[in-house]
């Protein structure tokens, strides 16, 4: 989680200094949600991000180097450079592609879901979305379709309260249920708190074992906070009138652990010897993509999918 962390504040440093112009989304403050559900996956199984998944990429085990080299555009980024932050895909850690269509996460990782039925895999697919994202309509379609053809599909929704700046009771009827939603399509619900760690890779473990055993779709709504604006560090945040920077960061997962390592006997420097390292691996991957090539200009009509 403090990896997570320590490498988009180091992104949001290349955003300030001009040196990143890819559109860009941070997970700052819902570290807890895509770390606990993904550590509570097999290797094997696939996942499926949005427009925020930087950190969906890192926890599946993705590596940074190959991140910031997609996000500054160079030839050895995860898309060849030409992707950028809201597409990203890596096979070798079964991160099978980011998608910033609002939603089309659902309908695209029902499809995958449905293939590791078809072909009797073992594994399961797991897709990240919003609750802006949730309310589009080809999602609740795909819910139809993943329980009738009862597929291994794990829904995570990340819950942070906002669609860039509508807040859920400006988009929602009173009585909003989302548990009646899906439970109502035939589709297992749970909520875990998206700022304790241990409440979210516990559920997402017990949901991962039912849909794998059942082969059937289940959901797990995290409720979390994204500290940042919704999309560039420099954007306007006045709707947050109700909220305060200090009451984010008390409920800070990242920071909750910290007092929990402390009590527990870690030392408070070895604590900091563990970021200063995180800090100087990101460092030193962030400077190897700024050294690195773009892709070459007769490239530019590769991999492109057009007549
Ligand atoms: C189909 C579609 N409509 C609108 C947008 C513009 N858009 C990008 S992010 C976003 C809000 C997303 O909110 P949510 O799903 O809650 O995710 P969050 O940004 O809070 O992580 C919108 C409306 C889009 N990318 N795709």
């Amino acid at each position: 989680m403090l990896y997570l962390r320590v490498a988009e504040q180091e992104l949001v440093q290349l955003y300030l200094d001009k040196k990143l112009f890819s559109m860009v989304h941070f997970y700052v403050g819902q570290e807890a949600v895509a770390v606990g559900v993904c550590d509570a996956l097999k290797p094997e199984d696939k996942v499926m991000g949005n427009h925020r998944s930087h950190g969906h990429y890192l926890a599946k085990g993705g590596n940074f180097r190959r991140m910031v080299c997609e996000l500054l555009g160079r030839a050895n980024g995860l898309a060849r450079g030409k992707g950028g932050s809201m597409h990203m895909i890596d096979k070798s850690v079964n991160f099978i592609g980011s998608t910033p269509l609002l939603g089309s996460v659902v309908p695209l990782a029902t499809g995958v879901a449905f293939e590791q039925k078809y072909n009797k895999r073992d594994t399961i697919t797991t897709a990240f979305f919003g609750d802006g994202a949730s309310e589009e309509g080809v999602v609740y379609e795909s819910y139809n379709l993943a329980a009738l053809y009862q597929v291994p599909l794990l829904l995570i929704v990340e819950n942070n309260l906002f669609a860039i700046n509508s807040k859920l009771k400006d988009r929602r009827a009173p009585g909003h249920s989302l548990e009646k939603i899906v439970s109502g399509f035939g589709i297992e619900y749970r909520k875990a708190d998206g700022n304790d760690y241990k409440d979210v890779t516990t559920k997402a473990k017990e949901l991962a074992d039912f849909v794998r055993r059942e082969k059937r779709p289940a959901m797990l709504e995290c409720i979390t906070y994204r500290h940042m604006a919704h999309s560039t560090p420099l954007m306007d945040e006045k709707y947050r009138e109700v909220d305060t920077l200090e009451e984010r960061t008390k409920q800070d997962s990242i920071a909750k652990l910290k007092v929990e390592l402390l009590a527990g006997g870690t030392k408070e420097s070895e604590l900091a010897l563990m970021e200063a390292e995180l800090k100087k691996s990101v460092l030193a991957d962030i400077q190897f993509a700024l050294e690195s090539p773009f892709p070459p200009k007769e490239d530019i009509y590769t991999d492109m999918y057009a007549e």
